[in-house]
């Protein structure tokens, strides 16, 4: 058992990015919501995923919500607040990530305890976001089949610090000429054995998976929640 001083040095170690998402992940734990932070590239797909994901997950009774990064626009919002659910647009002028602060402030008005689900999609960049702890329960991390299949030894942190890694948009992996087996290889090279998806929100093919991988990692934190009493 650490002592008070040891925790005291733990916690001065901590950053504040870090501490401040502690505290956010204790109240998502508490309030029963199962927060994901979608990674990715610019264009890489996550709002249109995210279109798709929340509009079924909705169908199914689940209760979801959604907060967007990006520099400028509220085009995000606008896009995924057709599902019905409730969104926010965080803008964030010229920094290119989200920072727990703001989500913190963003979360502001809301009742947690009114979700069951809530996202958050990330600004696009492979680099910056990498860092920077939400409080979310899962990170997703997708990979575009138009980027090219070296992205992942190109951009490692993102790649390692993914609970899943979502191979998006394989309905154009032909017309690019993918080469999915590099892709995969590459992929696990950096973080062996971590959950692969592929997806077209075009055409739906893998959204059944994926929202099964994002249902069974909720009820898996619920029971972990549950199990400590
Ligand atoms: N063919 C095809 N196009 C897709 C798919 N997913 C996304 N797109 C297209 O790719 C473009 C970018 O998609 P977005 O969902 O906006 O990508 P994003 O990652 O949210 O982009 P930022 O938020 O700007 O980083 C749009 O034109 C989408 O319609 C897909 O599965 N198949
Ligand atoms: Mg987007």
């Amino acid at each position: 058992m650490a002592t008070p001083r040891l925790l005291e040095i733990r916690q001065g170690v901590l950053s504040k990015n870090d501490r401040l998402a502690a505290e956010l992940r204790n109240r998502f734990t508490d309030s029963g919501v199962f927060v994901v932070n979608l990674l990715s590239s610019p264009g890489a797909g996550k709002t249109r995923l995210l279109e798709e994901t929340m509009r079924r997950m909705r169908q199914h009774d689940l209760r979801v919500a959604a907060l967007v990064g990006d520099l400028a626009t509220d085009n995000d919002a606008r896009r995924l607040a057709r599902s019905g659910a409730p969104v926010r647009q965080i803008q964030t002028g010229d920094m290119c990530h989200l920072e727990a602060h703001l989500i913190e402030r963003y979360l502001e008005g809301w009742n947690l305890n009114d979700f069951d689900v809530l996202f958050i999609e990330n600004v696009g960049n492979l680099v910056c976001p990498t860092g920077y702890d939400l409080g979310e329960a899962a990170r997703a991390v997708l990979l575009s089949v138009t980027e090219g299949e070296d992205k992942p030894l190109k951009y490692p942190g993102a790649f390692i610090s993914a609970d899943c890694v979502v191979v998006t948009k394989v309905d154009l992996a032909e017309a690019v000429e993918f080469d999915m087996r590099a892709a995969e290889a590459n992929i696990d090279s950096v973080h062996p054995g971590v959950p692969l998806l592929y997806t077209s929100a075009r055409t739906g093919a893998g959204l059944d998976d994926w929202i099964a991988w994002l249902d069974a990692r909720r009820r898996q934190a619920v029971a972990e929640t549950s199990s400590r009493g």
